[in-house]
């Protein structure tokens, strides 16, 4: 505001003394030791690595800080319109290496560093993981951000600062442990901002009454309130002075909520106890991948999250005193899933019940101003809140979530006056006991573009979970925007050598900003040279990984063999079982070769990753198998390097950059219509492995882009999901022979306790086989052989991968950020000063 501003005839003063970033080696080392001397009060006697980290996180950070404050008033000044994505996930993983890379100053600080007696590898992994969030959802927000800011749009990122991130994942005994990750110790990377609080009501009751025109007015009053203290991070761009705001709220009793009467009458304790109530809103991230869970905390943590964001954003809006129509013109929202829906009723409430507009105008405003994405269509994963939790908590939001269903209700009935079965089918009550309330329905009828994240997920959300809207809003409102990844993590940053590569035959690094430029690629596939040090940096990243897997496991194993990958969240969906399985064939069919049929097999090291959450059973009992297999597998003196079974704990965003470059195989191999699009398929190809992958997800749209011959595709298709469905409940259908087997050695006890695994095994035999892995399994198998062969001939296997780097340019974020801000949020990039 103009009061908190320094006044014209003293800014000459202040731009004096204004702080200047750091440019050289020098001047970066002045900056990292005073950190370490003043902020950090160590000395020259007690600098270790960790230290060095921190001094050079602090020296990066105020650079950062000056390019953020200078994007924050050009934004401001220029007073386009602003992006906001809301994200209850932002999987951030680690910050240094990034910033350094983006600000354009890595080298400046491994020369800086290498001067105090330090390698940069070394200091880099010192710092710990951000880790809000669960998979994939939450990368994506990570690298949107990363997008959004080397484009130079004008867009903020919102969510929540957890003091818990997911938790660290250690297996004990071949079964995961939950440790929390208390991650806040030392967070060079925020800005807490003790100005900005915003009060956040909850419970209470709605009083409406009549004002003196006859309006209709409602107040909500009573209740509790919680306060919401912004903290800030900065997000540079790449190559690029734009560095936008990432804000996450934490959340604090409010200052008058501090129970002065408990504390006089000598009740301290409870009125701490108050306090402490309030910090658990923002205090931990529920672990759940696909999956929700009804709890009434996570209904907190979204409304808190929604109105502290809505309420920043209306403020910013308001400085420039324009008129309430010009509202979604100076604003687009993004939904990140339904997690953030609430903010629909939320600015609805802020219109009429604070501001006076009425009805018509702020549903106009509310739903031109909203864009929501879908990620899921699986069933256990669609919110739902039941109806007497959220009129306990939230009451004038249901009232407007009535509203805002009885105005739809009318017009679909107008509209389709002979489908009656239709008004229950879409109504965003369910008619349950008790009732619920369709967080998706209310996120399309509330928005203006709904998009799903890959072409067959986009098509499937429009024939199932939202068909009748489409019929009631009509096909233009649905689209789709594929996934995309950030090219300076998951290339440069993850595969420093391959970046290299590409740079030394492309003449720099500009297919960092443009990755299409990469099909020049294609002009080299045939240079031995090339091809030679391809080879030669994949197999450096597998010694590099063999490091990590000798380690934390103990196991040695030998980098020439075929390293076959599959990380990400465990989930029946994405079918490790089915992989399991393969292995466990795979073993008994060495175990019955003679001595000279063994020679001839192709050598594989299976490596799993991945995290349960905590409460899903089914999840734990597949990391269970994977650690019992491969206890018995990689102590079997017939098997010795034929064949490894790795399970890596505590995968996280910095152990994918390691293990990604090191793949030649990557499984993706989810029941086709079930993943939405996966995204590490795409790191994985963008760093030279070939995939395995079902016709699912972006797999599809990977094959168009490399070409059928450079992908190995097998299974059923989603067209044929629901036929096989029933196939096993009515059954008609025979268990495949060689799963059989896998079930019997299972059974007889050859990887342990056999009850232990009877779940799993009966879940398939017995119990409709839902994720149909018996359906695929016997093409499974015949595409590992494929991939045998295939990768006995080098020649052929490397020229498939160059092929495939080359034509993965479409890929990119920078793309996907580009159509979002074209066909859903309509803003312009805002040139940095
Ligand atoms: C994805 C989720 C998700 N889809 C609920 N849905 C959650 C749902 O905490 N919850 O309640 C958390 C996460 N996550 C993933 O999104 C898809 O499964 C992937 O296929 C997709 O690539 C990713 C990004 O679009
Ligand atoms: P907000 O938009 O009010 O949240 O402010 C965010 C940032 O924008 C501030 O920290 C300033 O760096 C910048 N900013 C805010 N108001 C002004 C202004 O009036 N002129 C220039 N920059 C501003």
């Amino acid at each position: 505001s103009v009061e908190a501003s320094i006044p014209e005839p003293q800014r000459e003063a202040w731009k004096k003394f204004a702080p200047k970033p750091f440019q050289t080696a020098e001047e970066f080392e002045r900056e990292a030791i005073r950190h370490i001397e003043t902020t950090l009060a160590r000395s020259l006697y007690n600098c270790d690595e960790f230290a060095t980290y921190a001094g050079t996180a602090l020296a990066f950070r105020d650079r950062l800080i000056i390019d953020w404050n200078t994007t924050q008033q050009n934004h401001t000044f220029k007073d386009q319109k602003r992006v906001y994505y809301l994200s209850l996930e932002f999987l951030m993983g680690r910050t240094l290496d990034n910033a350094m890379l983006n600000v354009g100053l890595k080298n400046i600080a491994k020369e800086g560093l290498e001067s105090l007696g330090f390698r940069m590898e070394d200091i880099v992994a010192q710092e710990h993981d951000a880790a809000l969030g669960n998979g994939g959802l939450g990368r994506l927000a990570a690298c949107f951000l990363d997008s959004l800011a080397s484009l130079n749009y004008p867009a903020w990122g919102y969510g929540l600062r957890y003091r818990y991130g997911i938790f660290k994942q250690e297996i004990v005994d071949g079964y995961q442990v939950e440790v929390p990750d208390y991650w806040l110790d030392f967070n060079p990377w925020e800005f807490a901002r003790h100005d900005i609080k915003v009060d956040v009501q909850f419970y209470g009751s709605v009083r409406k009454y009549q004002d003196d025109d006859g309006k209709s007015i409602s107040v909500w009053e009573g209740g509790e309130i919680v306060q919401a203290l912004a903290f800030d991070v900065p997000i540079p761009g790449y190559q690029t002075a734009t560095t936008n705001n990432l804000r996450l709220w934490g959340s604090k009793a409010a200052s008058g909520e501090f129970d002065f009467q408990k504390f006089n009458s000598g009740d301290y304790e409870s009125s701490v106890a108050d306090q402490q109530r309030a910090e658990t809103i923002s205090a931990v991230l529920y672990p759940n991948d696909n999956l929700e869970r009804g709890k009434e905390l996570r209904l907190k943590q979204q409304y808190f999250w929604c109105a502290a964001s809505l309420y920043d954003i209306v403020r910013r809006f308001k400085k420039t005193h324009r008129s309430w129509t010009e509202f979604p013109n100076q604003v687009a929202i993004q939904l990140n899933d339904t997690h953030p829906t609430l903010a629909i009723p939320e600015l609805i409430r802020i219109l009429i019940d604070l501001e006076g507009l009425d009805w018509d105008q702020a549903w106009d405003i509310t739903s031109k101003t909203f864009g929501y994405t879908n990620h899921t269509v699986l069933p256990e994963a669609l919110e739902k809140w039941s109806v007497p939790l959220m009129q306990h908590l939230l009451p004038r939001h249901l009232q407007i979530i009535y509203d805002i269903n009885l105005q739809f209700l009318q017009y679909v009935e107008r509209t389709f006056p002979k489908d009656r079965d239709m008004l229950s089918r879409v109504s965003v009550i369910e008619e349950s006991n008790p009732k619920m309330v369709r967080m998706a329905y209310i996120a399309v009828i509330g928005s203006h573009k709904v998009n799903g994240v890959a072409e067959l997920h986009s098509d499937l959300i429009k024939t199932t979970i939202f068909k009748d809207f489409v019929a009631i809003f009509g096909p233009d409102k649905f689209t789709n925007v594929t996934n995309g990844i950030t090219p300076r993590r998951w290339l440069h940053q993850a595969n420093p050598r391959l970046s290299e590569l590409i740079a030394s035959k492309l003449g720099g690094y500009d297919f960092l900003k443009d990755l299409t430029m990469l099909h020049k690629l294609e002009a080299y596939v045939d240079d031995a040279a090339f091809r030679k040090e391809f080879q030669e940096i994949k197999y450096a990243n597998k010694v590099r990984l063999a490091k990590l897997i000798k380690d934390s496991t103990g196991v040695s194993v030998n980098p020439a063999s075929l390293f076959d990958i599959q990380v990400k969240r465990i989930h029946e969906y994405k079918r490790q079982q089915l992989n399991i399985f393969g292995c466990i064939h795979r073993y008994l069919q060495i175990k019955a070769m003679t001595p000279a049929a063994r020679k001839k097999v192709m050598p594989r090291v299976h490596i799993f990753g991945g995290k349960a959450a905590p409460g899903y059973w089914m999840a734990k009992t597949v990391i269970h198998l994977i650690n019992q297999v491969g206890k018995v597998i990689n102590s079997d003196p017939d098997v010795g390097d034929l064949m490894k079974v790795i399970f890596l704990e505590d995968y996280n965003v910095s152990k994918a950059e390691l293990i990604v470059p090191a793949s030649d195989i990557s499984e993706h191999i989810s029941t086709a219509g079930t993943e939405a699009s996966g995204t590490s398929n795409m790191k994985f190809v963008l760093n030279g492995g070939l995939i395995i992958g079902t016709c699912d997800g972006a797999n599809i749209e990977i094959t168009r882009e490399i070409g059928e011959a450079n992908i190995f595709l097998f299974g059923n298709l989603a067209e044929d999901v629901e036929d096989l469905r029933h196939a096993h409940l009515y059954g008609r259908y025979q268990l495949d022979p060689a799963l059989a087997t896998v079930f019997d050695a299972i059974k007889h006890g050859t990887f342990g306790d056999a009850s232990s695994f009877s779940a799993l095994v009966n879940g398939i035999v017995d119990h409709g086989d839902y994720y149909l892995v018996s359906d695929d399994f016997a093409s499974y198998c015949k595409t590992q052989e494929l991939i045998d062969e295939g990768y006995r001939n080098q020649e052929e296997w490397v020229t498939r991968a160059i092929t495939s780097v080359a034509r993965m340019g479409f890929f990119s974020s920078d793309r996907c950020i580009d159509e979002y801000a074209e066909m859903i949020w309509n803003v312009e990039p805002v040139v940095p000063e």
